[in-house]
């Protein structure tokens, strides 16, 4: 980890990049595949799964005793965290719930909005080394408080042509309503388009490859709505003299393993806590087996040290984190100071992983500077909200007249009319 003392306003910038990863020209290649998944449905996914993933699939759909064999490959000890996390989670997002407010905005006028469920919602899980059955609990969860009908999950096959089995105990547990052995760019088709197996979601959710975040655009470009721009992890931590370099170490190792281009960053006010925490990091990555990743992640991480907290803050609310530990004195009072971050962890026991997994928040957050401007995936992400208004005859001579001159203003004069013939009956004493 390269370390800058007091870095000018000036660098901020070039200290706030993510890594550009050389990502190849996909789209043709998206295009060719979701047309011919268009075209032939579940003849073409499989005949990607085949090539892509190397398996031969007669039927894509996991069946009851598929699921009912996985369960039992399940141990008990994971069987009992997952529903430990499973229960957090769900009651942090029920917590969520809003109960419609109904106002008078003018005497006789009433506004309220209503949620509504998205009706059917794609949930992608990406294969490969590390399963992420907790992303399942924390996308599946807020999608069946929302009351989504439909929950259908992909995720790309083994050599076996199985699914993992955490993959498969989350799923079933959190009401997932189908789940595919689908990955990669045929799963993103398959699930925006709809094919004679593959039912088409409204919503598509969840992390992936440069290939699945290249069809997760185009699906967006054909009018299917994404959770958020993809990117890799990233976790900034401000330190002072109360952090216990440790526990910082571990917390910068744990997002750095995800991939070579995570990025870990750490904020501080004195040049020994860089020193202690970076010989902690040798020391705990010297045992860690996923090694030669985090080595990676921390060839473009970074330590910053800062004359104050105050202005470490400052760089922070410019870098916009995914993660960011606040491993500082008193860490509550700061967070009024924090405008730009996914999501916020406060004080030493307060560890990232506890977000990933367990303690109920939901851990799909806006990365790459997004937390400017997106928040991560909540119970909102699944639901549109509806607003509702209703005029008594008096709410509507009461606001009728500000109507009449607006939309005369605007000369739409058909808009003023459908006040005036109201207003007019009224006089009349047509209507009570
Ligand atoms: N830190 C990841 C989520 C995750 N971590 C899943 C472990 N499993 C999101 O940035
Ligand atoms: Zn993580």
């Amino acid at each position: 980890m390269k370390t800058y003392l007091n870095p000018s306003q000036e660098q901020w910038p070039t200290l706030a990049q993510r890594q550009t990863v050389a990502s190849a020209d996909l789209n043709e290649t998206v295009k060719s595949i979701f047309s011919d998944i268009e075209k032939n449905g579940s003849k073409a996914v499989k005949k990607y799964t085949q090539y892509f993933d190397g398996v031969t699939l007669e039927n894509l759909k996991v069946t009851t005793a598929e699921i009912e064999k996985a369960l039992t490959k399940v141990p008990a000890d994971l069987k009992k965290a997952i529903q430990t996390a499973a229960g957090n989670i769900k009651r942090f997002h029920q917590s969520q719930q809003e109960i419609a407010k109904k106002i008078e905005t003018t005497s006789g006028v009433f506004c309220w909005r209503e949620s509504r469920a998205i009706n059917s919602v794609g949930i992608y899980i990406p294969g490969g080394t590390a399963p992420l059955f907790s992303t399942v609990l924390m996308l599946a969860i807020p999608a069946q408080i929302a009351g989504c009908k439909n929950i259908i999950l992909c995720s790309p096959p083994d050599k076996n042509g199985e699914l993992n089995p955490a993959i498969l105990y989350a799923a079933q547990l959190t009401g997932v309503t189908q789940i595919y052995k689908v990955g990669g760019i045929q799963a993103i088709a398959a699930m925006t388009l709809g094919t004679d197996e593959i039912p088409k979601a409204d919503k598509l959710f969840g992390p992936g490859n440069q290939f699945v975040t290249a069809a997760k655009q185009y699906a967006q470009q054909l009018g299917t709505a994404i959770d958020l721009p993809a990117g890799p992890s990233e976790l900034l931590v401000i330190a002072d003299d109360s952090c216990d370099p440790d526990f910082v170490a571990s917390d910068l190792l744990s997002q750095a393993e995800h991939g070579g281009d995570s990025q870990v960053i750490l904020v501080t006010n004195s040049e020994t806590i860089v020193a202690k925490v970076t010989s902690a990091i040798e020391q705990q990555k010297a045992v860690l087996p996923r090694q030669s990743v985090v080595e990676k992640a921390l060839e473009n991480s970074r330590a910053l040290v800062f004359e104050t907290i105050q202005k470490g803050i400052e760089f922070s609310n410019f870098y916009a984190p995914e993660h960011l530990i606040l491993a500082v004195e008193d860490a509550e009072n700061m967070l009024p100071f924090i405008e730009n971050a996914g999501s916020v962890f406060l004080g030493n026991y307060s560890c990232e992983s506890a977000g990933d997994y367990a303690s109920g928040t939901n851990h799909t957050l806006p990365t790459n500077g997004f937390a400017k401007n997106y928040s991560g995936v909540s119970l909102d992400s699944f639901v549109k909200k509806i607003t509702v208004q209703k005029l008594t005859s008096k709410g509507l001579q009461n606001l009728g007249p500000t109507i009449e001159i607006m939309a005369e203003a605007e000369q739409l004069t058909a808009h003023r009319n459908a006040v005036s013939v109201r207003l007019q009956k009224l006089q009349n004493g047509d209507y009570n």
